[in-house]
């Protein structure tokens, strides 16, 4: 099978999460130096393993092994650090690190020589800090006012209140290899992914945010169709404000339009001398 021939009219998919996971450093773990937080940054595959796993609310996505496809990721980080440039090249794809700050990471990925692709590179800003308290889950003050405090919706029990560590920070992707070679198009075929679950399975709030969106727990088949309506009202929304605008122009034109007749009637009026003094 050829490396270098390609099926026609064929694409093929692949889901794919990067970002970081961070958790806080102990006391004791601080000891002697001025990094406060463990993180680990990654590319992995989009579902989780199935549940139930020890640690549920650090299992981000990871359920497949990716180097069938992936041979490399190289990691950029700041330059403080020793050997800023990480190179991995076995799974999972990910490098683990102490520090103190956020920053960008430049996350690079290299396919196998088979599929014959270009490396493709993102840039994730590594996330420390809690993301700030969901707005929608805790909005108001609870019945005894206390601010920030969890409001539970109606019927449910109350909301765990947010915690500070662990912090997630990933990012969905998915990688579309259209007309792949031959070899790696056979590849792909025998590298079937786990599917997203159809919903969130963790525990409500369990985790954190996943991305700046604001999405909880884990990447699953209703976060998609949600994400897919959120678009579509969005797009609804921009046809509208189009519409409006376009009125507002037309209404805008008519009075520029008026305006001008008016300006043109008056410089008529001045440069024309008034019959009196036509007739001196
Ligand atoms: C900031 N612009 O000021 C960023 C830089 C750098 C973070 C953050 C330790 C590095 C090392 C570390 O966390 N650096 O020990 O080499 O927030």
């Amino acid at each position: 099978m050829s490396a270098q021939k390609r099926v026609r009219g064929v694409t093929v998919a692949r889901s794919i999460i990067y970002g970081n996971s961070t958790v806080l450093l102990t006391e004791e773990e601080r000891a002697g130096t001025d990094h406060t937080h463990r993180w680990t940054v990654g590319v992995r595959s989009a579902a989780a393993p199935a549940f139930p796993n020890p640690h549920p609310s650090q299992q981000i996505g990871g359920a497949d092994d990716l180097s069938y496809m992936i041979k490399k990721v190289t990691f950029k980080l700041y330059e403080t650090y020793k050997n800023p440039l990480r190179s991995i090249e076995q799974p999972p794809f990910e490098v683990t690190e102490t520090g103190w700050g956020e920053f960008d990471i430049i996350i690079k990925i290299f396919f196998v020589p088979e599929a014959n692709e270009k490396p493709l590179t993102f840039s994730h800003h590594l996330k420390l800090h809690p993301w700030p308290v969901d707005p929608i889950l805790y909005a108001q003050p609870t019945a005894t006012g206390e601010p920030g405090m969890p409001v539970p919706a109606e019927g449910e029990a109350p909301l765990p209140a947010p915690v500070l560590s662990p912090v997630h920070s990933w990012q969905y992707e998915e990688l579309v290899f259209t007309e792949p070679t031959e070899s790696f198009y056979a590849t792909l075929l025998e590298h079937a992914p786990t599917p997203l679950p159809p919903t969130n399975r963790h525990a409500r709030l369990l985790t954190h945010p996943l991305s700046a969106g604001g999405n909880i727990g884990e990447f699953s088949l209703e976060m998609e169709t949600d994400e897919g309506k959120r678009i579509d009202k969005a797009r609804d929304k921009t046809v509208e404000q189009i519409e409006e605008m376009r009125r507002q122009l037309v209404a805008f034109e008519q009075e520029l339009g008026g305006l001008k007749r008016e300006v043109d009637e008056l410089q008529t009026a001045q440069s024309t001398p008034a019959p009196s003094a036509m007739a001196n």
